[in-house]
C-alpha cells in the first residue's frame, strides 16, 4: 500500500484516535512533570535533567544544604534532628535504580482518569547516593509499639479537599525487606531541587509514589498511617467508591526506542523499508530480574536477545532484528520476569490509572526515499 507520510489526511489514519478532550488543568501539569523522551532509552542512566518528573504541588524553595534537617520523630527511644552532615558519616552508598510513576501508562487508558497524562515517558534510571535507612535505624532505635514509618516532605498543597504535605508510610515490615535509601545525590551531582533537594528517599523496586522527596521528617508511629497520598490515593480501584488495594512494587514492563525519523506535528514515526535493529529497556519490581523479552511486529512476536542488568533494581537492555516492508506496522514489546508476570496485551483498567503496564504500541510508516 503506497503511504505518503506527509500526506496530513494519512497521519490522522496513523495516529487513530485523535486524543482530545485534555483539560486545562492536564495540561498545566503536563508542562511542569516532564516524561523521560523515549530516545533516552539508549542509556543506561538517564541524563538528570531527562528523568522523569512528578511533583504534585510546588517544588519547596531551600537555599543552603547545611541547614536541613531530617527529624527522627514519635516512637523513636530518642527523638533526634539530623543534618546532612551528620548523615554523611553512615557509610556511603550508590544504587542504580530504575523509578517509574505509578500513573505511567494513564493516558493510553479510557476513559482517561483526569490527571498528569503520561504515555509511556514516566521513567528514568539513576545512579543515587545517599546512605541505608537501615544504617540509620540501628543507631536510632525504635520504641517497641512502633509499626510503622512515615516519611514526610516539606512540601504541602491541596487534594481531595484536604490540605497535606506530601507523606507516605512503609510497616517496619515492609522496610526489612527493602532496601530504603537516604539519598542527597543523583548521578553524581547534588539532587536539583525538583527531585528533591537536598535529601530525599529511595525505595527501591517500588512505584515512584514511595520515594519521598524534601524529606524533612520520620515519624515512628503503631498504627496504619492514614495519610491522603497513603489511603486516598495510589489504590489500585475499580470505580469511585472502591477503597481499593495499596500500589506498591513495580510491575514488569518494557520499552523500546522509537526508531527511524519523527514527524515533528504528528510524532509519527517514518522508516526505511529493510532490517531494523530495534532496542529498548524493561524492568520488574522488587529486585526480580527480567528473563524474556519479545518484539512485536503487527501483533506477532519474536524474542529478543535480553542483557540482564548488573544492577539488582536498574532496568535490562534488550535488542532485536525486525524487517520492515513498506506500509503501516505497529511495533510493541512485552516483558516476563522471574515470578512468571508478563505484560499483557491491553492497557491495565483501573479507575485512576495506576499500574498500567499493558505493551507500548508504536506505529511507524515505511516508505521508501523518506
Ligand atoms: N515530597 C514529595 N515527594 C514525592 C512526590 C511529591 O509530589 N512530593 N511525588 C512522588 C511521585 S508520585 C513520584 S513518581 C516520584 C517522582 O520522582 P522524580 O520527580 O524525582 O522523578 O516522587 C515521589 N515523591
Ligand atoms: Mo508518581
Amino acid at each position: 500500500m503506497a503511504i505518503n507520510p506527509l500526506d496530513p489526511p494519512a497521519r490522522a489514519h496513523i495516529v487513530g484516535a485523535v486524543a482530545s478532550g485534555y483539560t486545562d488543568a492536564e495540561v498545566q501539569l503536563a508542562n511542569r512533570n516532564s516524561g523521560m523522551p523515549l530516545e533516552f532509552l539508549a542509556h543506561d542512566i538517564t541524563p538528570v535533567g531527562a528523568h522523569y518528573l512528578l511533583t504534585h504541588f510546588d517544588v519547596p524553595y531551600v537555599s543552603h544544604a547545611a541547614d536541613w534537617t531530617l527529624e527522627l520523630h514519635g516512637l523513636f527511644q530518642t527523638a533526634a534532628a539530623l543534618t546532612l552532615e551528620t548523615l554523611q558519616h553512615y557509610p556511603l552508598h550508590t544504587e542504580v535504580v530504575t523509578l517509574e510513576c505509578a500513573g505511567n501508562g494513564r493516558a493510553c487508558i479510557t476513559p482517561r482518569w483526569p490527571s498528569q497524562p503520561w504515555h509511556y515517558g514516566a521513567v528514568g534510571t539513576a545512579e543515587w547516593t545517599g546512605v541505608q535507612l537501615r544504617d540509620v535505624l540501628q543507631d536510632h532505635p525504635l520504641s517497641n509499639s512502633a509499626s510503622e514509618l512515615v516519611f514526610s516532605g516539606s512540601d504541602q498543597g491541596a487534594d481531595g479537599g484536604e490540605v497535606h504535605f506530601f507523606e507516605r508510610s512503609l510497616t517496619l515490615e515492609q522496610i526489612d525487606s527493602l532496601d530504603v535509601m537516604l539519598v542527597w545525590a543523583m548521578n553524581g551531582q547534588p539532587l536539583l531541587p525538583q527531585h528533591g533537594f537536598p535529601l530525599r528517599l529511595i525505595v527501591p523496586g517500588w512505584y515512584g509514589m514511595a520515594s519521598v522527596k524534601w524529606l524533612n521528617r520520620i515519624t515512628a508511629i503503631d498504627h496504619a498511617f492514614q495519610g491522603y497520598q497513603q489511603v486516598k490515593t495510589y489504590r489500585y480501584r475499580q470505580h469511585s467508591n472502591d477503597t481499593g488495594t495499596p500500589v506498591t512494587t513495580l510491575k514488569p514492563k518494557s520499552l523500546l526506542q522509537p526508531p527511524g525519523l519523527v514527524d515533528w506535528s504528528t510524532r509519527i514515526r517514518l522508516v526505511e523499508p529493510g532490517q531494523h535493529v530495534i532496542t529498548g529497556r524493561a524492568w520488574s519490581g522488587s529486585g526480580v530480574p527480567i528473563v524474556r523479552v519479545e518484539l512485536g511486529l503487527n501483533g506477532q512476536y519474536q524474542e529478543a536477545i535480553l542483557t540482564p542488568s548488573q544492577h539488582r533494581y536498574g532496568w535490562s537492555r534488550w535488542s532485536a532484528e525486525v524487517h520492515l516492508s513498506e506500509g503501516q506496522h505497529t511495533l510493541s514489546c512485552r516483558a516476563t520476569d522471574a515470578s512468571g508476570q508478563v505484560q499483557p496485551e491491553e492497557p491495565v483498567t483501573d479507575y485512576s490509572g495506576m499500574g498500567n503496564n499493558g505493551v507500548q504500541i508504536v506505529p511507524l510508516v515505511c516508505a521508501t526515499g523518506l
